[in-house]
């Protein structure tokens, strides 16, 4: 069996199939369930300063081709998560802290306070006011941000990125000017869904983020522009549900991926998709680097 192991920003993982950020992060027993079912890596759901109950219900609708949210960020501090990351680190993948803040100070507070195996800024967020991508469709501020966290952090950088922006590219160069040690691309693309027998916006907070099926071709553009022009490596998100998708991904240029949506197919997904994965690498004699950016090497 072809090796699926893979070395990214500057985290080892056993493959390169990872728990997205927001689904099942909430707790580290949820988290270590996904390392257990076969995750190289889990994210959390993001961290703040301080406690936030998030937006008014609902805050998840199913529409077609994937899942429109606005949870609000709710989370109970960085503070108090510490407890649920050790309790994932026990699973045995690397533990993922996503964080959020309204400054570069308030981000470097969080990088200071936590222990996790590696920090993934939610610059992206797309419905929440003063936090995601109110700051992160700003190059300036993406790189402040990422700079104030690399000089408060001891342990790699990682930089999400917003779709919602004409040139994900000038951001992906912002987050590694910052000194970044990988970009990850992309979070929901903002979008709206309304009853018509009331007329009423469907979600508590109007606006929302679309995830899933739907946003797999924006996604692998969005990775592909980026793979092309950076450095440092793209770990692709936006979609990802069967090995086929993790395939196209790595081919645009993807060293790893994130499943966030297709978590509704429950645990089995990881082993669907790295076993996939294997079986595919196998079939056409590749090693698993080979695959990364294939579709750039080859137009
Ligand atoms: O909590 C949310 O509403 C949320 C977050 Br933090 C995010 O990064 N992306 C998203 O679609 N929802």
């Amino acid at each position: 069996m072809p090796s699926l192991s893979v070395d990214v920003g500057g985290l080892r993982l056993k493959n390169p199939v990872m728990l997205a950020a927001g689904i099942l992060g909430t707790t580290g027993a949820s988290l270590r369930r996904a390392a257990l079912a076969g995750a190289g890596g889990v994210v959390t759901k993001s961290l703040g300063t301080s406690p936030r109950e998030g937006h008014p219900g609902p805050t998840v609708v199913q529409v077609e081709c994937g899942l429109l949210n606005a949870m609000g960020l709710p989370n109970p501090s960085y503070r108090e998560f510490q407890e649920e990351i050790e309790i994932a680190r026990t699973g045995g993948a690397p533990v993922v802290a996503s964080i959020f803040g309204s400054s570069p100070e308030e981000f470097a507070q969080i990088a200071r306070g936590l222990k996790a195996d590696a920090f993934e800024l939610n610059l992206s967020c797309p419905h929440a006011e003063n936090y995601g991508s109110e700051l992160g469709r700003f190059p300036a501020m993406v790189e402040a941000v990422t700079g104030a966290v690399k000089a408060a952090a001891d342990a790699p950088v990682w930089v999400k990125l917003t779709p919602n922006t004409a040139d994900i590219v000038e951001l992906g160069l912002a987050a590694q000017r910052g000194g970044a040690d990988a970009v990850v691309a992309i979070n929901t693309l903002k979008a709206m869904a309304i009853d018509i027998e009331s007329g009423c916006p469907i979600l508590g907070n109007g606006l929302g983020g679309l995830s899933g099926q739907a946003i797999k071709p924006v996604a692998v553009r969005c990775i592909y522009e980026l793979a092309m022009r950076l450095e440092i490596p793209v770990i692709g998100v936006g979609g990802v549900g069967s090995w086929e998708d993790a395939v196209e991904m790595m081919m645009a240029g993807a060293s790893a991926v994130q499943v966030g949506t297709a978590m509704l197919k429950g645990y089995g997904v990881f082993e669907e998709i790295t076993g996939g994965l294997s079986r595919f690498l196998e079939r056409k004699s590749l090693e698993l680097e080979e695959l990364r950016f294939m579709a750039g090497r080859r137009s």
